[in-house]
């Protein structure tokens, strides 16, 4: 988290003339470092990079309450100044656009096609922002092993803990 704007600006250096990279980043992992956006401007580095934007930290809200816990401050509309219809998102082309980039907000997936063939005759770092859901995802089938409480009065996390239990019966130790 946190890696793919810079890691995409290495990468354009290291293949300069050869192709643009293109960074598919969370809303959350852009907060966390999306800086080299300018630089990337400043160096004329291209690169393309897709925000989306869930409304926060989706895949910790659902490692969360997937452990039989109510979520706790991780999607924005969970936040400490609580505005439910209309959390504090971000606009992050108006954000990128301060960066020197240029910027669209896409408003669905056949938008965003278009804008990505827009992006790919760009002369610099172009980002396009898209809203997904928080709540919908592809299961990978795999443990993201954290701890589940052994002994908890609360029912769900009984439950959880018995489900992971079950898990990791499958799990294949040094394979
Ligand atoms: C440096 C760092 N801090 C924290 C984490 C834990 N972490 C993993 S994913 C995640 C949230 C990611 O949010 P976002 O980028 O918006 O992606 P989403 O899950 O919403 O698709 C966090 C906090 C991490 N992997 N790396
Ligand atoms: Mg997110």
């Amino acid at each position: 988290m946190g890696y793919e704007i810079a890691g995409a600006w290495g990468t354009a250096m290291a293949t300069e003339g050869t192709g643009t990279p293109i960074v598919l980043v969370g809303d959350g992992s852009y907060m966390m470092m999306n800086s080299d956006i300018y630089s990337s401007v400043l160096s004329g580095h291209k690169m393309i990079v897709i925000v989306c934007d869930n409304g926060g930290f989706g895949v910790i809200n659902r490692l969360q309450t997937g452990m039989g816990v109510p979520g706790f401050n991780n999607l924005l509309k969970d936040s400490r100044v609580q505005n439910k219809d209309d959390p504090l998102h971000v606009d992050f082309a108006k954000h990128a656009e301060a960066m020197g980039a240029l910027a669209r907000h896409c408003d669905s997936l056949a938008d965003l096609g278009t804008a990505m063939e827009w992006a790919k005759t760009t002369d610099r770092t172009t980002v396009l922002s898209i809203a997904t859901d928080a709540h919908k995802w592809t299961p990978g089938g795999a443990d993201w092993y954290v701890g589940v409480p052994e002994v908890s009065p609360r029912e769900s996390v009984q439950k959880a803990r018995k489900g992971q239990e079950a898990f990791r019966q499958k799990q294949r130790q040094g394979v």
